[in-house]
Order: structure tokens, then sequence, then C-alpha cells
């Protein structure tokens, strides 16, 4: 197969939380970041019985396959492996990449949440397709302290595969960001708790 083709898309990449959507719930959410052009959705909820994570997921994996957008689910190899997602996202204290990869096969995107360039350097060896860094600043959204931005260039420097800087990032600080050249920006709780979504996401994407 080709290497290349296993690869995130650069750009935004979109999380949901219903938490944070004020009362709209994710399938509204994720129409909203298509509707204003997002190139990545990862599925990430950590509440709900997991039936119901299921019917969403499969939702809206129909609907970022008709829009073309690439679809990433977080913390359930078992469903990204049912609804043929293009990738799934686990953290550091889930299973280890070598193990998702024995899961998912070689097509499948596995990307990995890092917190500091030892980890960084970590998942580049075990095989990670990309890496999330951060937070970079204080964020309410994950229960993770800041990290900073000498994290970012770090990862500027030195990571050789794709990686998604996030956390508290928001319109008014994503200079601090984008100047940092990453591979591509989340925002979470700025996106879904935006009034009008669609209107954020394309600010946004003007903004980098
Ligand atoms: N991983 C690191 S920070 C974070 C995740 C999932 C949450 C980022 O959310 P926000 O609302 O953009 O700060
Ligand atoms: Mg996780």
């Amino acid at each position: 197969y080709n290497r290349m083709k296993r690869s995130i898309p650069r750009g935004l990449y979109g999380i949901t939380g219903e938490k944070f959507a004020g009362g709209r719930n994710n399938i509204e959410c994720v129409r909203e970041m298509i509707a204003g052009g997002i190139e990545v959705i990862q599925y990430r909820e950590k509440e709900k019985p997991l039936r119901e994570k299921i019917e969403e997921i499969k939702e809206i994996r129909k609907i970022c396959r008709e829009n073309n957008v690439f679809f990433i689910v977080n913390d359930h190899i078992d469903i990204a492996l049912l609804v043929e997602a293009d990738g799934v996202h686990v953290g550091q204290k889930d299973m280890h990449i070598s193990d998702v990869r024995r899961l998912v096969g070689e097509d499948m995107i596995i990307g990995l949440s890092t917190h500091s360039p030892e980890q960084a350097k970590q998942a580049v060896l075990d095989g990670a397709d990309y890496i999330g860094v951060g937070p970079i600043f204080p964020t309410t959204t994950k229960d993770t302290p800041s990290v900073g931005l000498e994290y970012l260039e770090f990862a500027t420097k030195n990571i050789d595969i794709p990686f998604v800087a996030i956390g508290g990032i928001k319109l008014h600080n994503i200079g601090e960001i984008s100047v940092r050249d990453p591979y591509s920006i989340c925002l979470v709780s700025e996106i879904v708790g935006a009034e009008d979504i669609k209107a954020t996401v394309e600010r946004i994407k003007a903004a980098i």
C-alpha cells in the first residue's frame, strides 16, 4: 500500500464536546463545523453510554464520508474498526500504540496525545501517525496541566510526523500558535461553544 496515504489532512482539526455546545447535539455541531470548512473531525465523548455513542458515531461517520472530511474516533478502537473510521486517537494511559496497530492494521491512522518532548520522541519510535501536542495553554476541557509554547517549538523543530497543536487555543491567541507553524491546529470549546459554529470555523481558518 501507499505509505503516503496514511496521513491526516493539514488544517483545522475539530473535536466534538456536547458539554460545551450549549444544548446542541454532537451531530448538529459536526454539520456546522463541516459547513465552515473544517478538515478533520474527532468524535470525543466521555460521558454517554456506549450504545448511544455508537449510534452517533455511525451517523457522524456517514456525514464525514459524504463531505470528504477525515474522521477519527477517540478512545474506542473497537468502534473505530466497526465504522471503518479513518483514524483512532488514544492517550498516554490507553493501549500501547504497537498493540493498537496490531488491532487496526496498516491503513488506519493512529494518533497519540503527548505532553512532553520525551513522549513525542517515543510516539515517533512507536509508530504513531500523528501526535497531539499540548495542552499549550491552560484549558478546562481536559484535566491536564498546560505545557506552554516551548513544547510546540520543540515539535516544530524536531518532530517529523504530523502534529496537532491543542489546548486553550482561542481566536485571540491563535496567532501565537500559527507563527510556530504546526501541521494542524485543534480548538474544542472555542468552536463547539461558539454561538455560530460555522462562522467561527470560517474565522479561525482565515486566521490560520
Ligand atoms: N487534549 C489536550 S488539551 C485538550 C485535549 C483533548 C482539550 C482542548 O480543549 P480546548 O477547549 O480547545 O482548550
Ligand atoms: Mg483517551
